[in-house]
């Protein structure tokens, strides 16, 4: 395989072929953010594919379910083997496909394996409780039990990762799987798709149709959304895609898991560590180009400390390296497509008519990448925090704000509809118990000492607000993708009614 800075068609042709993937000479156009160009094909499905995907997937839930949940686990152990040996493979797929640095994009492969991992362990600890019962001769408990299809929809920004801490809980809890992975990044999909069907192989009982995969466009995801066999929902993107999914569930009575926008905010009091702060900061808001559901998009800076803080991370906004994500010392990959461009370019003029202080926002490599949208980050210092601010730019943009006092800091970093991820840089023990606390920030992520985004798989994963109540990946994740069962067992020879009613003849 030859590697280039540039990937070029048949660089990525090859790399399908080593995961046994082989693309259609026609369908729906597989592009790169890094040239514009297209590296191949993938088939469409129609509606009735769809349809009858979920059958299939529903056929093989129904067999599934049956398999004790640590042989489950047998199959997401071998899956993360075959993460393990394919991981280089796999980032610079992701990395091509995607647009984030080549270190993003094995992490992100990364996260599939520490979530197959958790996983397993958890095949074997999908506990219910045991319930104190007012009966004499009575045991209560909880069962839980796999739920039935899930329907998975990914965004382009972690097209694999995000799906992975969907699949592998999924699967352990006894669940089969349909996937819509975005239209942006269908070939790692495929490619997650096949390694999955190869560890289905090596493992003894998998039914056939345990995952399924869609490919096409928001008619595609309609069917997913509304069909009665899927019991839950697990969508990630825009809350404009949330705001059109959860109503459609929710009128069947379905689940939803929404992972929508975030608009994270990151507050540096005067104790602050600003080294760390400089660094953790740059990580956070230009890192993937600014398309992560946690990137850092508002950062509130204490007067006491502003200009010194400002001047470093200035100097650190230019100094990043934009370019091809694929050489090692790049720190900035392409934005994923002109719309993204566009709306960047809109949000800096609306700050800009708002009184913001711009440095950075242009677009680079220009003629040497003409179809593609590479951007220099953008640092803008904000009299107040203005309309623009309230919406999430999926882009490097970060608006910067000066606060007094910390209760106004706080209030003014909940005031946006959005709840995802949240820090505060402090050494003050209560500033940061504060931040933590009830009265602290909304979010569903709040950090210290560390930026918003970047979050290990062991915690739950998810925001509040407009960002859609969703928790998915560790901790209790587990339980949306089962239903559970309250069981009340009668060992005596009475009959004795709950609250004390009686109702003899
Ligand atoms: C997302 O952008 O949709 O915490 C997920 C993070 C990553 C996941 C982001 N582990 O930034």
């Amino acid at each position: 395989m030859t590697e280039h800075a540039f990937p070029t068609a048949a660089e990525v042709g090859d790399l399908l072929k080593g995961f046994g993937v082989a693309l259609p000479p026609q369908g729906m156009a597989a592009r790169t953010p890094l040239t514009g160009q297209v590296l191949g094909h993938v088939d469409v499905d129609s509606p009735h594919d769809v349809t009858r995907k979920i059958g299939e997937a529903h056929a093989a839930f129904e067999h599934w379910r049956n398999i004790p949940a640590p042989q489950r686990g047998e199959l997401v152990r071998v899956y993360g083997d075959l993460l393990r040996q394919h991981k280089v493979a796999l980032g610079r797929l992701v990395s091509i496909e995607a647009g984030k640095i080549l270190s993003e994009g094995l992490g992100e492969v990364q996260e599939m394996i520490d979530i197959c991992d958790f996983a397993v362990g958890l095949s074997r600890q999908l506990y219910g409780l045991t319930i104190a019962t007012e009966r004499p001769g009575h045991r209560m408990m909880e069962t839980w039990h796999p739920l039935g299809v899930v329907g998975i929809i990914s965004a382009f920004n972690f097209p694999v990762a995000v799906w992975c801490w969907n699949a592998a809980l999924a699967l352990v809890c006894g669940d089969a799987l349909v996937w819509k992975p975005s239209e942006k990044t269908p070939l790692s999909a495929l490619v997650c798709q096949s390694l999955l069907q190869r560890a289905m192989a090596k493992v003894a009982g998998v039914p056939a149709g345990l995952s399924q995969l869609i490919i096409g466009g928001a008619e595609v995801g309609e069917v997913l959304v509304n069909d009665p066999r899927v019991p839950l929902i697990s969508a990630t993107g825009s809350t404009r895609m949330g705001r059109s999914v959860g109503p459609k569930v929710a009128a069947r009575f379905g689940r939803s898991l929404l992972e929508l926008g975030g608009n994270n905010g990151m507050i540096v009091t005067p104790s602050a560590d600003l080294d760390l702060a400089v660094r953790a900061i740059l990580f956070a808001a230009v890192g993937t180009a600014g398309q992560r559901c946690t990137t850092l998009r508002r950062l509130f800076v204490h007067t006491g400390i502003y200009d010194a803080l400002m001047p470093q991370l200035s100097k650190a906004y230019a100094q990043v390296r934009v370019g091809s994500p694929l050489l090692p010392d790049t720190l900035i990959g392409p934005l994923i497509d002109k719309a993204a461009y566009t709306a960047m370019q809109t949000a800096l003029e609306q700050a800009k008519a708002a009184g913001g202080k711009v440095q950075g926002g242009a677009r680079q490599l220009v003629a040497q990448q003409p179809e593609a949208y590479y951007v220099q980050p953008a640092l803008v210092e904000m009299p107040a925090q203005s309309e623009v601010m309230q919406h999430e730019t999926f882009a490097p943009i970060l608006y910067v704000l000066k606060y007094t006092d910390l209760a106004e800091a706080i209030k003014l970093h909940n005031a946006v509809p959005q709840g995802l991820a949240s820090s505060i840089f402090t050494t003050d023990l209560r500033e940061a118990e504060i931040f933590l606390s009830a009265a602290g920030s909304d979010c569903g992520i709040a950090n210290v000492n560390i930026g918003p985004s970047g979050a290990e798989i062991g915690g739950a994963f998810g925001g509040e607000k407009e960002t859609g109540g969703g928790r998915e990946s560790g901790s209790d994740s587990w339980r949306n993708y089962m239903r559970r069962a309250t069981n009340t067992i009668n060992y005596s020879r009475a009959l004795p009614l709950a609250q004390g009613v009686r109702f003899d003849l």
